[in-house]
């Protein structure tokens, strides 16, 4: 015990190779012989397979090389297959979708049109995947949080990608593939839409995000502080008293005079994660379809200060015709 009492000791607990329990019919064979790893140990499992693969997961990486490999060889194409440029300017390049003018029609191949086999493709991949984390879930008796949780981080991927540039009747306003490229549409569609500060849900996202690193720290933490008492076996500790649990418990209510609980706890965080991206896709599919600025949005419900009645009034610039007689 004495050598566990600081931050960085892990306990490594290796015991004989298990191969998991027998699986039901129709069901895949899992694959791969497990073995023992030192170094996984270090921050995990000691243990490295065997792995479930089945049809699920198959179609999921099939579909998901795919479509990053159409990606790839577009953004290759886009610097004349020169392999140096592709490195040097691999954050730059990108899979733009089609321009406005296509709308939602089907457009030429180098018009967009890659960029909507590859988000079909990318879109199935992850559906065979979350079908793969309920399926899993299921087989072993489980509840199918992680799935729910994976499946509100898919909504806003759909919100960005699908629904809202349905709603919007383009293709164009969805967000191209590409490391540098999808911040440029973040900060462009932040800007064409009046700042998106001032949208709520985007704050009620930001919210959700910076309380989840706070709730995952507080929890990581009090877990940490308490496993010298075996404090990460965390169910016997529910029903036990005196324990490192209640002590956690404890610390809590003396500090703030509140405290979650074992259980408690883990729902408040699978809560704020899931609410991250849930708040996050209806902020965006409100964008353009019903709110067009969020600044002057928030000047009419007396959320930001209106400009002095000396000034002309405000009209939102991208309705305007600019200099155009
Ligand atoms: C740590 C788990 C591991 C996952 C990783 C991501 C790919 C993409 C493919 C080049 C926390 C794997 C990445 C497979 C490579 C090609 C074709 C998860 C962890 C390591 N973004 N974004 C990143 C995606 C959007 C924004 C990084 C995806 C919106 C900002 C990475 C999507 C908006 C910043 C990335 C998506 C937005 C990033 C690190 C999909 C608004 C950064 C991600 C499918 C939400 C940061 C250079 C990470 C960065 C970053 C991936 C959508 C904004 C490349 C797959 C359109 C402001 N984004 N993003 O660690 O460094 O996530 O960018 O919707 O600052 Mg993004
Ligand atoms: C993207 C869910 C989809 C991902 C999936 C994963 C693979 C890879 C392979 C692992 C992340 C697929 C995975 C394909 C698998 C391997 C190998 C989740 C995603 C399904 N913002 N902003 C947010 C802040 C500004 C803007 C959310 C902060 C500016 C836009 C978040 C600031 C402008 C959008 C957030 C800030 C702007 C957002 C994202 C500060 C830019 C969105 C939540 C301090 C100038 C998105 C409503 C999330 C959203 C979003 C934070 C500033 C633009 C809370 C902290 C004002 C356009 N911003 N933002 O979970 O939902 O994303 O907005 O300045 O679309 Mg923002």
């Amino acid at each position: 015990m004495a050598d566990y009492l600081n931050l960085f000791t892990t306990v490594q607990a290796t015991g004989p190779i298990h191969h998991g329990e027998p699986l039901g019919p129709g069901n895949s064979q899992r694959t791969g012989s497990p073995l023992i790893n030192y170094w996984l140990g270090k921050i995990g499992n000691a243990q490295l397979g065997p792995i479930y693969l089945g049809g699920l997961g198959l179609a999921s990486l099939i579909l998901g090389t795919l479509a990053f490999n159409i990606i790839g060889m577009n953004m290759l194409a886009s610097v004349n297959y020169d392999p140096i440029q592709f490195v040097r300017q691999l954050f730059w390049l990108a899979l733009e979708p089609p321009p406005p003018s296509y709308g939602l029609s089907l457009p030429p191949l180098n018009q967009g049109g890659w960029w909507l086999i590859s988000g079909m493709l990318l879109t199935a991949s992850l559906f065979f995947w979350w079908a793969r984390t309920y399926r899993r879930a299921r087989e072993l008796g489980l509840g199918t949080h992680v799935a729910w949780a994976f499946a509100a981080a898919i909504w806003l991927f759909l919100v960005l990608g699908f629904f809202r540039p349905v709603l919007m009747g383009s293709w164009g306003e969805a967000v191209p593939f590409g490391i540098f490229p999808h911040l440029d549409w973040t900060a462009a569609f932040s800007l064409r839409y009046g700042n998106l500060f001032y949208n709520p849900f985007h704050a009620l996202s930001i919210v959700f995000l910076y309380g989840s690193t706070l709730l995952f720290a507080m929890h990581g933490a009090t877990i940490l502080a308490v496993t010298r008492f075996g404090g990460e076996r965390e169910i016997e500790q529910i029903v036990d008293r005196g324990t490192a649990s209640e002590r956690a418990a404890l610390f809590w209510r003396w500090t703030m005079g509140f405290n979650a609980t074992m259980e408690s706890i883990h729902r408040w965080a699978w809560w704020f994660a899931v609410l991250c991206p849930l708040t996050g896709g209806i902020g965006i599919l409100l964008t353009g379809t019903v709110v067009d600025n969020w600044y002057l949005w928030a000047i009419k419900h007396g959320v930001a200060p209106p400009y002095p009645a000396v000034f002309p009034a405000v009209i939102d610039p991208a309705l305007s015709s600019g200099l155009k007689p």
